[in-house]
């Protein structure tokens, strides 16, 4: 029996947040979301949330990378490297910009048709993502953010609206981006919206918004199964893959647990349509009391998913006792692997740790599995002649791809990869543009300057070659 690589039809593409590449914050009736109240930051500043923006602020997302106003070049440039699929965020307060308007806002609705014309035009699919990071920052205002259940009935009209607009135009879409960020303290504003700082009961309000998400999620997936019947749901996860640091049975079983709980429990939910055994335990030990309403259990089994849509960056260790050098890595922490190395920003690069990630999800969901998420953040420098030669990324892009193939040999039913950032855009995390992840260079800058020039980078010709051979063509034999 020959065991095959990927499939013909497998969606290759990128992916990209209205909040982080659009701009045009405030244009065509768009209303402010939380990402638009973030400051800059580093590696070693932390952005700020502010209540209300400063004058001499530089507010990074305000301005992005312009693709309000380039979007039919960037989607051209995707057409070029052969994209058969493109993943981006609607941003709700484009549609409904303080959340609780009663009527969308046209202009907003037309943005994304304009978008999809162009995909359309160039036979790439869309895989829409409903909520990454963007909640209108007046339900932040007003109600304090998803751990408020009134959110799931304000976020109702806004999926409807979507689903109803677009039905005839998209078939893939993506709930909550990372909805398990909020078992990890960063996960309180940027996938709840919430302000948290100080409060007590902080951890018990972040679970109480993931719970309102999967709740609003089922909601979104049976009312969309009666709009659609083409319609695939898929949820979205944050996969940090756990090593035990050591073979002490003590490492291990915190390395299962870490896993359960910030891997497992919403994806059980969003997948099985109930919380596994183990979050119950979880829930009592930490004193975590989330109000689950009667028809809730009824609610979250009617509406699983069709797939399982994960990113994946990075990998880290866990101990019974976490003492010695800790990583960053996509909000999760841990410590770090004397095995690997780390990106300029803390992140362990483990190419292998996507084959066991694939592995690991499969053998629990037995579901079409998408990455939608998987890239290297690093300085790009222009040269003299105008040329980016990030070879670096190309290492790490060709690593993964490699070890991908071998997971779909191994048996896991991958249906696409969407590496992150395809065009480079602003950090979620740092809130820089000198992160950059993209096989277009953009040329906006940290202190603001820049006028949006697009470029290709050297991994722009590699993974066109990627694209067209099916991911036979890797690192050396692309290039
Ligand atoms: C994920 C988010 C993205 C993205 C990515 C890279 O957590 O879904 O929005 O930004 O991480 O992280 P960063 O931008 O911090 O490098």
């Amino acid at each position: 029996m020959t065991i095959k690589g990927f499939p013909n039809n497998f969606l290759w593409g990128g992916a990209t947040a209205a909040n982080q590449l659009e701009g045009g914050w405030n244009l065509g009736g768009k209303g402010p979301s939380i990402a638009d109240m973030f400051t800059g930051g580093n590696k070693d500043r932390a952005r700020r949330i502010t209540p209300e923006l400063e004058a001499d602020t530089f507010y990074p997302n305000h301005e992005a990378v312009d693709f309000y106003h380039h979007y039919k070049e960037d989607i051209r440039l995707f057409a070029e490297m052969g994209f058969k699929a493109y993943r981006f965020s609607i941003a709700w307060s484009r549609i409904f910009p303080t959340g609780e308007e009663t009527e969308p806002n046209r202009e907003g609705l037309e943005f994304y048709h304009n978008v999809l014309d162009e995909l359309e035009k160039y036979g790439i699919e869309p895989i829409v993502t409903m909520s990454h990071y963007e909640n209108p920052f007046q339900l932040t205002k007003t109600y304090g953010g998803w751990d408020n259940r009134k959110l799931i009935d304000i976020f109702m009209p806004y999926a409807e609206c979507i689903l109803r607009e677009y039905q005839d135009r998209v078939t893939y879409w993506i709930l909550f981006n990372e909805i398990n960020l909020l078992t990890q303290p960063m996960g309180g504003y940027f996938a709840g919206g919430m302000i948290l700082e100080g409060v007590e009961n902080e951890e018990e309000r972040r679970y109480q918004a993931m719970h309102n998400q999967l709740v609003a999620s089922a909601k979104t997936v049976k009312l969309g199964k009666s709009i659609s019947e083409s319609f695939q749901f898929g949820c979205m996860i944050a996969y940090v893959g756990a090593y035990a640091l050591t073979c002490k049975p003590e490492d291990v079983r915190a390395q299962q647990r870490t896993d359960q709980i910030h891997n497992c429990i919403a994806g059980d939910v969003h997948v099985r349509g109930q919380y596994p055994a183990f979050a119950h335990r979880f829930f009592a030990e930490k004193n975590i009391d989330i109000n689950m309403q009667p028809e809730d259990e009824q609610i979250l089994q009617d509406g699983v998913v069709d797939y399982y849509t994960f990113s994946y960056y990075t990998t880290n260790c866990v101990a019974e006792n976490p003492e010695g050098a800790k990583v960053s890595g996509n909000g999760s922490g841990g410590l770090m692997n004397p095995y690997l190395k780390n990106s300029d920003w803390g992140w362990p690069i483990d190419p292998e740790g996507i084959r066991w990630a694939l592995n690991n999800i499969h053998d629990r969901y037995q579901l079409p599995t998408m990455i939608v998420e998987n890239g290297l953040g690093a300085v790009d420098v222009v040269e003299e002649d105008g040329s980016i030669n990030d070879d670096y990324r190309i290492a790490y892009l060709g690593a993964h791809i490699e070890q991908m193939k071998e997971a779909v040999k191994d048996g896991v039913n991958l249906i696409g990869y969407m590496p992150w950032g395809c065009i480079d855009l602003v950090s979620a995390s740092t809130g820089e543009m000198k992160k950059r992840y993209g096989f277009i260079y953009v040329d906006k800058h940290d202190d603001g300057s820049g006028d949006f020039g697009r470029k290709k980078k050297k991994s722009f010709e590699w993974y066109k070659k990627v694209i067209a051979s099916n991911g036979e063509l890797l690192e050396n034999e692309a290039q």
